[in-house]
């Protein structure tokens, strides 16, 4: 090119743009636009998990509660009294209120660091040994003394239940009918929940319960 020529290269030997291994800007542009899509839906899934992680804590703290309990029942031949207060210590004639966690040495928070609930047919605190307890147990269920705790309505007839009181820290309907969102010894019922019922938007508890009929056999 001294002479200041212009030499036109033949079209067909015109070098064309080298690859040299890198990205161009498209491609670059597609992967983090691809990134960008998998890190969000990676982000959208933690708060899930979380919460999943958290539900399912309180589940085991409140399965824990109901086995400290049968063990309870097991040591002493009766189920301990509710706790009118949240230290957690038991009230002789108070059949629903917060679980007696310090009468039974057990933690009485759940995940969401409320404390737990519980309720007792009055029948089965009363008694005093093991035998009188199985006597109670068969009283109740076969109904020559009227039962006093039901889940489900009236379909399940319970000797306990223990609740956590779920995300939103208040108890729900049916385990609080005076919306007070505690479960009051007086102002709400003797019946809950379903176990296991589905968590929705305006019922997030965590119960368990424990039928007349498991108590009877775990005792004999
Ligand atoms: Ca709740
Ligand atoms: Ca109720
Ligand atoms: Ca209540």
């Amino acid at each position: 090119m001294a002479t200041g020529k212009i030499h036109w290269l033949p079209f067909r030997s015109r070098p064309a743009p080298e690859r040299r291994g890198g990205f161009t800007l498209i491609e670059l542009a597609f992967v983090l636009v691809i990134l960008g899509i998998l890190v969000s839906m990676g982000a959208g899934l933690i708060p899930l998990l979380v919460n999943q992680n958290k539900l399912n804590e309180s589940r085991a703290i409140v399965k824990e509660a109901k086995t400290a309990i049968i063990g309870y029942a097991l040591a002493t031949g009766r189920l301990p009294w509710a706790a009118a207060g949240t230290d957690g210590t038991e009230t002789v004639n108070r059949r629903r209120g917060y679980l007696p966690h310090e009468t039974l040495g057990i933690p009485g928070t759940d995940s969401y660091n409320s404390p737990l609930f519980y309720s007792v047919d009055p029948y089965l605190a009363a008694s005093s040994t093991i035998e009188e307890l199985k006597g109670r147990l068969v009283e109740l269920i076969n109904e020559s003394h009227a039962p006093g705790l039901f889940c489900d309505g009236t379909s399940i007839r319970a000797a306990f239940v223990v609740i956590s009181p779920g995300k939103n820290r208040e108890a729900d309907a049916p385990n609080d009918d005076n919306n007070n969102g505690i479960v009051s010894q007086t102002g709400d019922d003797n019946q809950f929940a379903k176990p296991g019922d589905p968590q929705t938007s305006n019922y997030d508890d965590i119960l368990d319960a424990v039928t007349l009929s498991y108590l009877l056999g775990r005792l004999e």
